[in-house]
């Protein structure tokens, strides 16, 4: 048989076939098999959430247990995070609704140490679609990016992410510094990722502990509603 006919052709695939192929080339880091992916999928009509969840976090999710494994390493991981990011970079743009009223504003980033950030990407991503202004502090952050930010911005919402057991614990510092500064009321402060759990949020004196990024989004509704109730009452 030729190489020609061993190809596989993505269009040519049924729904459920194309999204199996997709978690194939995830794991194998082929940006542009996702994006065709991608491209494919939203012309059948699927929605980019279901997109992103379906095809990319569960390709992602296939990754994140061959790597804990130890049947991936670092550089096929961040080949896959590659192509991932190739196939949000499409989807971006169609979460994002243009000239939505404004609910609320949020500084995010990853803590200090840390530098995963699809999470905290797809977060923001969310976040903005549902119409939040959506202040992007990136990697490794540090408390002053955090408090500095959310001050100069005149933000709602503090957001962190952490990937990693060992960074996590850094939440608490931010959380303490603000009060420590009298600030910690200013702000809701919303965390998440994999490693945290609601237990985590609490004992650290976050106000939420988010699952995922549409437990963020809801999450952050609720209490911008809440913060706007207490403001309307006096
Ligand atoms: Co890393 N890594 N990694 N890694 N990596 C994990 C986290 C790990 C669980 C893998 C494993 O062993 N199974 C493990 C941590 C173990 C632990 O701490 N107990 C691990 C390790 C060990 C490491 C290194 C130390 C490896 C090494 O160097 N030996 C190293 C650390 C580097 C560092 O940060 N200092 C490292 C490096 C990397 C790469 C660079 C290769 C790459 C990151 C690329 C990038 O982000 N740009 C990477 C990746 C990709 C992963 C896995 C495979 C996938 C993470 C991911 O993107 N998931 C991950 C395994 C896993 O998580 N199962 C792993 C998809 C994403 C959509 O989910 O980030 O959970 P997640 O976000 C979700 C929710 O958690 C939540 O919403 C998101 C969307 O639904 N959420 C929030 C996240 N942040 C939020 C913030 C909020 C709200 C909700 O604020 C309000």
């Amino acid at each position: 048989m030729s190489e020609e006919e061993d190809e596989i052709i993505l269009s040519e695939l049924d729904d459920n076939d194309l999204v199996q192929q997709m978690f194939d080339d995830l794991y194998d880091g082929l940006k542009e098999e996702i994006e065709e992916g991608v491209n494919i999928l939203l012309e059948r009509n699927w929605e980019p959430y279901r997109i992103l969840t379906e095809a990319l976090v569960g390709g992602m999710t296939i990754v994140g247990r061959d790597f804990r494994d130890g049947i991936l390493f670092v550089p096929e991981v961040l080949l896959a995070a590659n192509a991932m990011k190739g196939g949000m970079a499409i989807l971006k743009p169609l979460l994002i609704e243009t000239g939505a009223p404004r609910v609320g504003k949020m500084v995010i980033g990853t803590v200090k140490g840390d530098i995963h950030d699809i999470g905290k990407n797809l977060v923001g991503m969310m976040m903005e679609g549902a119409g939040f202004e959506v202040v992007d502090l990136g990697i490794n952050n540090a408390v002053d990016a955090y408090i500095d930010t959310a001050k100069s911005e005149g933000a709602d919402i503090v957001g962190m992410s952490a990937l990693l057991t060992t960074t996590m614990p850094y939440m608490k510092v931010v959380i303490d510094t603000m009060v420590e500064q009298g600030i910690r009321d200013d702000y809701i402060v919303l965390v998440g990722g994999a490693p945290l759990n609601e237990e985590f949020g609490r004992a650290i004196g976050a106000d939420a502990y988010c699952r995922d990024a549409a437990v963020a989004v809801e999450t952050a509704k609720e209490f911008i509603a809440r913060k706007h109730n207490q403001m309307a009452a006096g």
